[in-house]
C-alpha cells in the first residue's frame, strides 16, 4: 500500500524540520510526504527541498506559484499524490496541531470508511486546551454554521486532518472543488456527504500549533461564511453514487 501525507505549508520553517521525521517514523508502511509550499517568504520551500534530499524517495516538494490559498494547494497536492499512485492520501497541517501519532489510527479506519476525519467534536475528541474561550467558541460556531447551512451530519465539518481512500478522492472529482482557502475543508465534507461516501469520524485532540503563526484571520473567517453559501449553490444538485 502506498500512502502519501499531503501537507500544505506557508511560513512553517520553524516546524517542518521536526514534522517530517515525526511523520515518517510512525511505522505506516509505504508512507511518504508531499509538501505543498506557496512561495513562503520565510524560506520554507528551500528548507523543504533540503529535507527532501535527506529522505530520498520518501519526501517530495511541490512548489506552487502565483495565487496562494489552502484549497488550491490541497487540490494540487491531491492531484500529484494520485498521479504518484497513492492508494491512501492523508491531509494534515505542518504545525503539530494534528498529531503525527494519530496517522496510523486514521489510516486503519479506512478499512471501514471511504474517508476518515480526525474529529474534535465527537466523544473522545477535543479542541486545544490552550485556546481561549473566545477562540473555542469561534471554532464551534464555524462548525455549527456550516452544518446548519449545508445540512451536514459530520460533526467536525471544518476538520483539516483526514485520510482518504484513493477511490474517494476520485469520486469527489477534484475538478469541481472550487474553494481557494480554508472553506475547502467544508466543501470536501459536503461533497462526501452528497456523494454518499462512508465517512468515519475518529476522535482526535487538536493541539495548539508548536511554532509560527496561524494564517487564519477574522477577514478570512467572514469570507468563509460567504463561501459556505457558494458551496451549497454549486453542489446541492449532486446525487449519491449508486
Ligand atoms: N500551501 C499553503 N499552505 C497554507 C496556506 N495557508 C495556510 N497554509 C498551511 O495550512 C496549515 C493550516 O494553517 P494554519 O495557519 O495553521 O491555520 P489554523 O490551524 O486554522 O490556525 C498549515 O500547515 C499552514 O502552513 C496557503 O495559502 N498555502
Ligand atoms: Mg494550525
Amino acid at each position: 500500500m502506498k500512502a502519501i501525507v499531503v501537507v500544505p505549508t506557508f511560513n512553517e520553517a520553524a516546524n517542518l524540520p521536526a514534522f517530517v521525521p515525526a511523520v515518517l517514523t510512525q511505522g505506516v508502511p509505504g508512507l511518504g510526504i508531499l509538501i505543498v509550499d506557496d512561495e513562503s517568504p520565510d524560506g520554507t520551500g528551500r528548507l523543504a527541498d533540503d529535507i527532501a534530499a535527506r529522505w530520498p524517495g520518501r519526501v517530495e516538494v511541490l512548489h506552487r506559484h502565483g495565487r496562494r490559498g489552502l484549497g488550491r494547494a490541497y487540490v494540487a497536492g491531491f492531484r500529484r499524490a494520485l498521479e504518484q499512485g497513492a492508494d491512501v492520501v492523508v491531509q494534515m497541517d505542518a504545525d503539530f496541531s494534528h498529531a503525527p501519532g494519530d496517522i496510523p489510527r486514521l489510516v486503519a479506519a479506512l478499512a471501514d470508511y471511504d474517508v476518515a476525519i480526525g474529529s474534535r467534536y465527537v466523544s473522545g475528541g477535543a479542541a486545544s486546551e490552550d485556546w481561549s474561550p473566545g477562540r473555542r467558541a469561534l471554532s464551534r460556531w464555524a462548525n455549527i454554521f456550516s452544518r446548519i447551512i449545508l445540512g451536514l451530519k459530520t460533526r467536525d465539518a471544518t476538520a483539516g486532518f483526514k485520510a482518504w481512500r484513493r477511490t474517494a478522492l476520485k469520486a469527489v472529482d477534484l475538478g469541481r472543488v472550487s474553494s481557494e482557502g480554508y472553506v475547502f475543508q467544508v466543501e470536501m465534507a459536503y461533497l462526501c456527504e452528497r456523494l454518499g461516501l462512508r465517512i468515519g469520524e475518529i476522535p482526535i485532540k487538536f493541539e495548539e500549533r508548536h511554532d509560527g503563526r496561524s494564517k487564519m484571520t477574522l477577514g478570512i473567517k467572514l469570507d468563509s461564511a460567504a463561501g459556505v453559501f457558494r458551496i451549497r449553490r454549486r453542489h446541492r444538485g449532486i446525487r449519491p453514487l449508486s
